[in-house]
């Protein structure tokens, strides 16, 4: 029996349809099946998630270990240098929190890289798109703009901005966004970040065994190194891609296997920074690429996308998106992809298996991901197009060696994606008084009840899909508008909630705001790094008035039901510290019945951050999320507006007058 076959014979063989609600996920599955190829999904029924670590119940950060505490009698024991289960668990959270932000800062550190060497003309393949933000940006951090060149502003805005890295002392840039009585509880608490170099440094270093011992002082620097992500890294992130790449605004768009195309090469770019994919979309409309791909017998070049990568993209410039991280190999079993590149984050080493049996052309691209057995082409900002080009020329390569049968599930689904703060300023209110004030309206006259953000990964610990869209549904349902980024807005995409008529799904009141604006009950605003045009639009929010002072008294809440990445541990860390209760589904890394456990999920509330939630089932998380969203809008005192839904003249005039 030879290798291959062993393998074959000792393959976990799935129910399919308690693994994936995405279709086209599951018909490639049963061909994974057919054509003897292990996926993530069979890797996760194969293999027991390990019960101590998903616990928090281990400690490894000295060779006196590791030490294993249990898990059902928490205080039974502490570790051999004698730190108890509050002080394990979160040095354990806060390496999860630190490991999460750098991710997201050093995405954003890149794309500052990229804007200042493209200021100083040394990049001349990136231009400045949209100097209108860019002069709005600079404006709101202080920069005087009034009569300045525009690159004078920029070097400014560089300048400024570089300070979310490696500031050694003060308060990081964009903490002028943030609304004043939320600044005053972290001056309180002391946790405004300084710079995000910093923060992470000081977490490590306090996560190391032998220094900070006490998990009320961990969380306050798990909060601010949180809060350098969101607030720092991944708000420069947005800020600095919308000012190079140009700003989101609404546009129709496909989602799916479908949008690979068997008479074309395919390519499929894969990860989270979009300098790679700006650049690879110069490389497949080049007019001798495309003469080439003719050449090879294909009928053109197409490109599609898939994570967050692909999210940016398809908010920006409408490009298809195959689908999300569950996705990510299964998507190669069609046998269409000519070739895959991927930059960092969420790109799983079993890509390179899979891509091997279909003979797909898989390369690596950033300096931060080589991938052992898989070819690297280096891509380099001040060269874009060797990279990008070299990768379209190995897929024609590919395309013209098409040696098995494709098989394409004939899936799309249209939508409108790409909203950002600064669209839904506009929508809501016109050209010439763009505001938030008609949302802050409907939500204080109830047709809409609060906000949800709903985002993050999918997990095969999990039915993929299945929890973000029955979620989403449940929440729409009781008027609660969605905003949704990364693996999640596909989801849904998925599931058809990004049309205008999806509005039918939705309660009385929020679909009736829907029609009235023309826009989906579910709004799309890109990547994981675009979580922080939530974090704009909760300011905003507090800042037009009629909600409240704080972040923390508004009627929202947030959740990352599939999650699995420490990019979300950060992310749901900088919600709460802001203010918003967000639930997590799949696990929570920490024993519940701890004092470190009371504290995240009840006792951060108390000091006027959110706090944590944890539920598995979708309806009771939408529920949760409600239920909250009731309580602060009680003490607002527009719990009662809800009950009219439908107000009349006098009735607005009373509320406004009130
Ligand atoms: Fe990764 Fe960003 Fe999670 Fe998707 S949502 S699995 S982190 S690609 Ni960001």
């Amino acid at each position: 029996m030879d290798n291959e076959k062993k393998e074959k014979d000792k393959q976990v063989l799935l129910n399919i349809r308690d693994v994936t609600s995405c279709d086209a996920t599951a018909q490639m599955l049963k061909k994974a099946e057919r054509d003897g190829v292990e996926t993530a999904f069979h890797r996760a029924a194969a293999m027991k998630a390990c019960p101590i670590g998903a616990d928090s119940a281990c400690c490894k950060h000295c060779s006196m270990g590791p030490c294993r505490l249990v898990s059902k009698d928490p205080y039974g024991k502490v570790g051999v240098c004698g730190a108890t289960i509050d002080t394990i668990q979160a040095r354990n959270f806060g390496r999860m929190v630190a490991s999460g932000a750098a991710a997201h800062t050093d995405h954003g550190m890149s794309m500052l890289d990229l804007f200042r060497e493209v200021v100083s003309g040394k990049i001349k393949e990136y231009s400045i798109k949209d100097s209108f933000k860019l002069e709005a940006v600079a404006e709101e951090i202080g920069i005087d703009v009034k009569g300045r060149d525009l690159e004078d502003i920029a070097m400014d805005l560089y300048k400024e901005l570089e300070r979310t890295y490696t500031q050694v002392e003060g308060e990081i840039p964009f903490a002028k966004r943030v609304p004043e009585k939320t600044l005053e509880t972290w001056r309180k608490h002391g946790v405004v970040p300084r710079g995000a170099m910093r923060e992470i440094m000081e977490l490590m270093h306090r996560t190391h065994m032998g220094v900070d011992q006490d998990y009320e002082n961990i969380t306050k620097q798990c909060s601010r190194t949180a809060l350098s992500d969101g607030w720092g890294g991944s708000m420069v992130a947005t800020e600095i891609s919308d000012i190079l790449f140009g700003t989101p605004t609404p546009v129709k768009a496909e989602v799916n296997m479908g949008c690979l195309k068997e008479n074309e090469v395919n390519i499929i770019i894969h990860g989270h920074e979009p300098n790679l994919f700006e650049s690879m979309l110069a490389s497949v409309n080049d007019p001798s690429l495309i003469e080439a791909a003719k050449e090879a017998g294909a009928e053109g070049i197409n490109l599609v996308g898939m994570c967050c990568s692909g999210a940016e993209m398809i908010s920006r410039h409408g490009i298809p998106h195959a689908g999300n991280f569950m996705s990510t190999e299964t998507i190669l079993v069609t046998g269409a992809v000519d070739a895959m590149g991927v930059d960092v984050q969420c790109i799983k080493q079993g890509l390179a298996k899979v891509a091997d049996c279909y003979g797909t052309k898989l390369f690596t691209t950033n300096p931060r991901c080589h991938i052992e057995g898989v070819e690297h082409i280096e891509f380099h900002e001040h060269s874009p197009r060797e990279c990008t080009d070299s990768i379209v020329e190995n897929a024609i390569i590919r395309f013209k060696n098409r040696n098995m049968p494709i098989e394409i599930p004939n899936i799309r689904n249209a939508g409108i994606h790409g909203f950002s703060h600064e669209y839904i300023n506009y929508m809501l209110g016109g050209t010439f008084r763009g505001s938030y004030t008609p949302l802050n309206d409907n939500i204080i006259n109830g047709r809409i009840r609060g906000v949800a953000g709903v985002v993050g990964c999918t997990n095969p610990r999990v039915k993929q899909d299945y929890v973000h869209v029955e979620l989403v549904k449940e929440l729409i349902k009781n008027d609660v508008l969605v905003v949704q980024t990364g693996c999640s807005q596909i989801a849904l995409a998925k599931a058809g909630l990004y049309t205008p008529e999806a509005a039918h799904l939705a309660g009385p009141g929020l679909s009736e705001v829907c029609e009235t604006v023309g826009m989906p009950p579910v709004l799309g605003l890109g990547s994981c790094v675009d979580n922080s045009r939530i974090l704009i639009a909760c300011s905003e929010m507090v800042r037009v008035g009629g909600l409240g002072e704080s972040i923390a008294d508004l009627p929202v809440a947030g959740a990352a039901p599939e999650w699995m990445s420490e990019k979300a541990i950060s992310i749901g860390q900088y919600f709460v510290a802001s203010g918003v209760f967000t639930i997590f589904g799949v696990t929570y890394p920490i024993i519940e019945d701890t004092k470190f456990h009371k504290l995240l999920f009840d006792g951060l509330e108390g000091m006027g951050f959110g706090k944590w939630g944890f539920a598995v089932d979708p309806y009771e998380m939408a529920h949760m999320m409600i239920d909250h969203i009731d309580k602060k809008r009680k003490a607002l005192g527009i719990d009662t507006a809800r009950d009219r839904v439908l107000m009349d003249m006098a009735d607005r005039q009373k509320l406004d007058a009130a």
